[in-house]
C-alpha cells in the first residue's frame, strides 16, 4: 500500500541520515563492494553522521518553526536567520566535515561579517559545491509546489552557496524530492516524470546535458563505477546531484539498493547516497528502509520530530 504522508516525511529524512552516515566511512575508496556495505550496515553501535545530516536538521527545524498560514512561499525561509543557525551548528562542531569553503564562510559569519559578504571570501563567484543540496530535502515537505520548492530550494542554498551551479542542484534535489514524495509508492518509478520538471527549473545548458544522460542511463544496466565515469561523483552540485537522482531512478522501491548504488560509485559517498537516500526514502517511505541500521542513527530523536512538523 502507498506510504502515508508522515510515513514519507520520516523515510526522507531518515533515508538522507542513513546514505550521509553509511556513506561516510567509504568516502573517497575505490572498488568498494556490496558486501563491504552490507557488513556496514549490520554492524552493532551508533551511526555517525556528516555535514550533510548535521545542516538538514538545521534547516528542517527552520522551515518547522515557520510553517502557518502567514509564513507561507517566501517568507518560508528567512535568509538572514538562516544564515546565522547553519553558521552556528558549525561553531558548535565544527569536525563534522565541513568543505574549506564553508568553513570560511561560517566562521566570518559567527564574527558578525554579513552573509552575502563572508560567502564570497574564498571563491569570489560563490562556491559550487554540493552543500546546498545536501541539506536541501526538507524543502520539499515545505513547499505547496514545484515552483514554490525551487524557490525555497534557492533561499535555503544562497545563504552559502552564490555560484549558479550550486543553486542548480540544490533546486534540483529539492524538485527530484518533492516529485518523488508526490508518486504512487506501488507504481513504476517513471524518469519521465521527473526530466521535464527538472529542465523547467534548473535553465543551463550543462544541466539539461546531466538530466538527458541520467534518462539515458536510467533505463541501462549501467554498473556505479560506468555512472560515476559519466556523470561524476564528485563535490560540486553538478559533479554529484545527478549521480544521486539516477542512484534512485536505477533503483524504484529498494532504498537500500540505491544507497549502496551511490556508495560503490565512490568519490563524495557521503552526500551522494544521502541525497539519493533522501529520494528513495520520500518515495518509498520510512518503513522500506532497513530497520536495524536506521535503529542506529545518531539523530533519530531529531529526525522523528522534524518529520512529524514538516510532514
Ligand atoms: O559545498 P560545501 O558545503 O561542501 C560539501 C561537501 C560535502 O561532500 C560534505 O559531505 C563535505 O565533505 O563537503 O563546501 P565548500 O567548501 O563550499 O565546497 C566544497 C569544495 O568544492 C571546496 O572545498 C572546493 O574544493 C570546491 N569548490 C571550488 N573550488 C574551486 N573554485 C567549490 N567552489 C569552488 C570554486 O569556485
Ligand atoms: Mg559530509
Ligand atoms: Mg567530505
Ligand atoms: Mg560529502
Amino acid at each position: 500500500t502507498d506510504p502515508t504522508r508522515v510515513d514519507r516525511a520520516r523515510g526522507l529524512l531518515f533515508g538522507l541520515a542513513l546514505g550521509d552516515c553509511l556513506g561516510a566511512s567509504f568516502e573517497g575508496k575505490d572498488g568498494v563492494t556490496e558486501a563491504d556495505i552490507v557488513r556496514a550496515e549490520h554492524a552493532t553501535g551508533p551511526l555517525s553522521h556528516t555535514d550533510d545530516t548535521a545542516l538538514t536538521l538545521v534547516l528542517a527545524r527552520h522551515l518547522a518553526h515557520r510553517r502557518g498560514a502567514s509564513n507561507r512561499g517566501r517568507d518560508g525561509v528567512d535568509t538572514d536567520v538562516l544564515a546565522r543557525e547553519l553558521a552556528e551548528a558549525w561553531e558548535a562542531e565544527p569536525w563534522r566535515g565541513y568543505g574549506g569553503g564553508v568553513t570560511t564562510s561560517f566562521r566570518l559569519i559567527t564574527e558578525g561579517t554579513p552573509w552575502r559578504e563572508a560567502i564570497r571570501a574564498v571563491f569570489p563567484d560563490g562556491s559550487y559545491g554540493n552543500g546546498g543540496a545536501m541539506r536541501v530535502a526538507p524543502v520539499a515537505l515545505a513547499g505547496g509546489d514545484v515552483r514554490e520548492v525551487a524557490e525555497l530550494a534557492r533561499r535555503s542554498a544562497e545563504v552559502t552557496h552564490a555560484h549558479a551551479d550550486a543553486l542548480h542542484g540544490a533546486v534540483c534535489q529539492a524538485v527530484a524530492t518533492h516529485l518523488a514524495l508526490g508518486l504512487d509508492a506501488t507504481e513504476p518509478v517513471r524518469v519521465a516524470r521527473f526530466v521535464p520538471p527538472l529542465r523547467e527549473c534548473v535553465r543551463s545548458a550543462l544541466w539539461h546535458d546531466k538530466f538527458a544522460l541520467v534518462a539515458e542511463l536510467a533505463d541501462s544496466d549501467v554498473d556505479p563505477g560506468q555512472a560515476a565515469a559519466a556523470l561524476g561523483n564528485d563535490v560540486s552540485a553538478p559533479g554529484s546531484v545527478p549521480l544521486a537522482l539516477l542512484s534512485f531512478l536505477r533503483h524504484p522501491g529498494r532504498p537500500v539498493a540505491a544507497i549502496r548504488f551511490a556508495i560503490r560509485a565512490g568519490g563524495d559517498t557521503d552526500t551522494v547516497a544521502a541525497m539519493a537516500g533522501a529520494l528513495a526514502g520520500a518515495h518509498s517511505g520510512y518503513a522500506a528502509l532497513p530497520a536495524h541500521a536506521v535503529s542506529r542513527l545518531e539523530a533519530s530523536r531529531h529526525l522523528h520530530l522534524y518529520a512529524e512538523h514538516l510532514a
